[in-house]
């Protein structure tokens, strides 16, 4: 307005130039050039592929923009109630092809990049991932952005920008080391520097209270020392939609430059310290899954990144100048795992100390505000934070801590008088020495809803870990919240040849947006020409898989063999020993066959990947043991080719979506009641990969989408495990004999030096045997029977596959979105495009 004013025809000149919307082939081919030349300072005579993806990042990038701006502009408009999901981890991997797919651009920026004289696949695996997590849960929060997104919500994704992702994975002697994985090396096209969203954050100081004008005893939190949150925001542009969100990622930067006093001084050292610190906190991000690690540093990344989250939500909430008893009514936030649970805090400081209500108003406001979702039930995974800590880097959170505790207690105390050993389990604080704050405890008061990720997970948390508090608050606070997987990154992009066998038939992309339409597939089951075609497919990507194995590690393998998978992150609960050990017993058995005999054997490649926390001595061994099995398997002659194993170095997303569309079996075979749901079991269901797995998290709802005839399912039941637990004292003698014989083999050195493996196979003797291999042995090898006879019958095993993809709608990301948005969140659509129109019209 003030632009027209001064001068009016200032705007018909914006109009002429704004960002083209053109996404024809030759818009496409002069913008490439354009960035080649005036953003690269490159030209035809020297590009490379990693130029030509430059260029075509930058390309997408100016059309992300476009989108995230009238995004951003039409929620202005409307103002609606927003959701926040505070992420500590966000598994984005590659952008490129995604945002191709999601706008549309794919076919006809394809075809202009070949004119130019390159090829899509090369340019597109010019990419490094952005691995800014570990595992299930930030590859799930990646997902939940996508489906956000597509389905319209007006969401805001909060994280960190780590220096450095999940480390990179490689091999030496068939030990895992680890390397920094410094994905900023380039410039990272897929993030907008919003150098001026600038924000202090403190650390440290002290509390005095005073008395306010109205007699009310306040407390001031002062003298601590800031360091800068920097905003880089990460646009997520949706499917078929003009909706592009935000993911607000921040960088921690030293306030001042320069410690000037210690300069003068001649300590220079001394005066850039404090610069590196700060920049320390969003250096790197913590390699460990499912366990806790109680680093200073670790808390201070939480600290930091809600305490930017929530000062940039308070102030976009200021904007709409509603009263502040509507912050509930305008803003949702959701805490993905305890990671977050200080923005609880947070906020009662905010309201209580700087906005001057009073403590209760305040609560209603924080409580209302807020969800937690909880991802696992393994005790070393809880978070708590020693009280003396806390107290030191943050005085006045612990003491807002304490009196949260205080009038919680209070509650329970008045609805359950004389219970003291009650209070003593529900308390957020545990009375050991030092005191610790019980993360969870604190995420459940502070929050209006609870959730689990899996229904056996989400019942689970109420009738074990959180039992008491399901007690005090009733059924209603706790819900269950079946994870999801977006189908456009996990069939769609991942599965080009299945995505468009399945659009053929079902004659249009809707499956896209609705993913209970691959239902209309059951109608093919016994079509012998799309069977064929079905079983092509894979054939076809199993191939691309052997060829990337051969890069990676040199193995050979033949790919019209049963494709075994186990990939994840590697840990004693998901038994990727239990998997090793029954491929050794494969291999004796295989030694002992006649040559006939092993003509009719089913042949497998067993095929493994996944990383170990760095501190894991168990799980970096079950990767060495994994490895020696491989080099005795791969170079025995004499059992010709019936099985090969292979571990894939550095498993991580792109990595994924070259595995997942090629497996026949997967497994998911953790201990019943572990796994809290796992989510690659539905990627490879969707691609119509079968599975091998335990009555476990989401291997349960998708047994029962997919029917049993379409699922290998084994081992003992939650319900039993406790029990064999403690049985188990009494009985190593009594060992499984193939499980016995199996690990004989291993101490005869069979697979090298026996020495190495002693800790491993203590924890199955020597050790309570925690995760029940022992128990589960023998069904295992039976399952394993069942899939080798089964695969025997191609055509059966190809009405298996098509079944599975068919029945995998409940999956999709955007059921369990809209599930959130409706029963926690009460969030509506925003069309971004009606907006606009409506806009217009005026
Ligand atoms: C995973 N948790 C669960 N945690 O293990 C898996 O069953 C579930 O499907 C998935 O969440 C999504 O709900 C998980 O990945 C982590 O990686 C944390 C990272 C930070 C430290 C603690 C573990």
């Amino acid at each position: 307005k003030e632009i027209a004013k001064w001068n009016p025809k200032a705007l018909d000149l914006w109009e002429k130039f704004a960002v083209p919307e053109n996404d024809d082939k030759e818009s496409f081919q002069s913008s490439f050039v354009r960035h080649v030349t005036s953003t690269l300072a490159r030209s035809v005579y020297n590009i490379d592929n990693f130029s030509a993806y430059q260029a075509t990042a930058h390309t997408v990038r100016d059309r992300l923009i476009k989108r995230w701006n009238d995004t951003q502009q039409a929620h202005a408009e409307v103002g609606p109630k927003r959701v926040y999901y505070l992420s500590l981890e966000f598994l984005l991997g590659r952008s490129l092809d995604n945002a191709l797919l999601n706008l549309g651009l794919k076919e006809s920026y394809g075809e202009g990049v070949e004119d130019l004289g390159f090829r899509m696949e090369d340019v597109l695996d010019q990419e490094v991932d952005a691995a800014l997590g570990n595992g299930g849960l930030g590859r799930l929060a990646a997902c939940y952005m996508d489906s956000l997104a597509t389905l319209d919500y007006p969401a805001w994704g909060y994280g960190l920008r780590y220096t450095y992702g999940i480390f990179q994975q490689r091999l030496n002697d068939g030990f895992q080391v680890e390397f920094p994985d410094y994905w900023l090396n380039f410039d990272n096209p897929w993030e907008l520097p919003r150098l001026d969203v600038v924000i202090d954050i403190y650390f440290g100081g002290s509390v005095s209270k005073y008395t306010d004008n109205n007699g009310r005893v306040r407390a001031i939190w002062e003298g601590g020392e800031p360091i800068q949150a920097v905003a880089y925001d990460v646009p997520i542009p949706g499917y078929g939609t003009k909706n592009c969100i935000n993911i607000r990622l921040w960088s921690s930067k030293p306030k001042r430059k320069f410690d000037l006093k210690h300069f003068n001084e001649g300590q220079y050292e001394k005066a850039v310290q404090a610069q590196m610190e700060a920049e320390n906190i969003t250096a790197v991000l913590y390699p460990n899954d499912n366990h806790m690690v109680g680093k200073e540093l670790r808390l201070k990344q939480q600290y930091f990144w809600v305490a930017a989250s929530l000062a940039d939500i308070v102030r976009r909430f200021k904007k709409s100048e509603k009263p502040i008893s509507d912050f509930p009514k305008q803003v949702a936030i959701q805490l993905n795992d305890t990671h977050p649970t200080l923005a609880i805090v947070e906020l009662q400081r905010i309201l209580v100390d700087v906005e001057g209500l009073e403590w209760d108003d305040a609560w209603d406001i924080v409580t209302d505000t807020f969800a937690f979702t909880n991802h696992t039930i393994l005790p070393e995974a809880m978070e708590k934070w020693p009280v003396p800590v806390l107290t030191y880097l943050l005085p006045r959170h612990m003491q807002i801590i304490f009196d949260i505790n205080l009038f919680f207690l209070q509650s329970v105390e008045k609805k359950y008088p004389d219970d003291r050993d009650l209070l003593a389990r529900l308390s957020i604080i545990e009375e050991s020495s030092p005191q610790f704050v019980r993360m969870a405890h604190l995420a459940i008061v502070g929050s209006h809803r609870v959730n689990g990720v899996a229904e056996l997970h989400s019942n689970l948390i109420k009738t074990t870990i959180f039992k008491d508090f399901v007690k005090f608050f009733g059924q209603e606070k706790f819900q269950n919240k079946t994870n999801g997987i977006t189908p456009r990154r996990w069939l769609h992009q991942a599965n080009p040849k299945l995505s468009d066998l399945i659009t053929e038939k079902l004659g249009n992309k809707d499956w896209l947006k609705d993913l209970f339409k691959l239902k209309q597939l059951e109608k093919y089951v016994d079509d012998p020409d799309f069977k064929k075609r079905w079983v092509a497919v894979k054939g076809s990507n199993k191939a691309r898989l052997a060829d990337y194995i051969k890069k990676q590690t040199g193995i050979s393998v033949n790919s019209n063999a049963l494709f075994d998978i186990q990939v994840k992150r590697i840990h004693e609960y998901k038994r990727q020993f239990m998997n090793i050990l029954s491929v050794i017993h494969r291999y004796n058995l295989l030694k002992k066959m006649t040559p006939k005999q092993r003509k009719e054997t089913v042949p497998r490649v067993v095929i493994f990947g996944g990383k170990a926390a760095p501190g894991y001595y168990i799980a970096k061994l079950v990767i060495k043991l994994i490895n020696s099995v491989a080099d005795v398997v791969n170079k025995d002659l004499s059992i010709e080719d019936t099985l090969k194993v292979v571990f894939i170095p550095d498993y991580n997303v792109s990595v994924a979506e070259i595995i997942v569309p090629a497996s026949d079996i997967s497994q998911h075979i953790s201990t019943a009641g572990t796994e809290a749901s796992g989510t690659s079991n539905m990627k490879f269901v969707l691609n119509g990969g079968l599975i091998l797995g335990t009555v476990d998290g989401a291997n349960i709802e998708i047994h029962e989408e997919i029917g049993d005839e379409n699922i290998f399912m084994f081992g003992n039941l939650a319900d039993k495990v406790e029990d064999l637990r403690h049985a188990h004292r009494y009985r190593n003698k009594q060992m499984d004999p193939a499980l016995k014989a199996v690990l004989d083999d291993i101490e005869s050195g069979h697979f090298g030096d026996p020495r190495i493996f002693v800790p491993l196979i203590n924890t199955l003797t020597i050790g309570k045997d925690y995760y029940l291999l022992s128990d589960d042995f023998g069904s295992y090898l039976r399952a394993q029977d069942m899939v080798d006879e089964a695969y025997k019958d191609k055509d059966e095993w190809a009405k298996k596959s098509i079944l599975c993809t068919a029945r995998m709608g409940k999956f999709s990301s955007d059921r369990a979105i809209k599930e959130y948005a409706e029963s926690i969140w009460n969030v509506e659509p925003i069309p971004v495009e009606e907006v606009r129109e409506h806009k217009l019209h005026e």
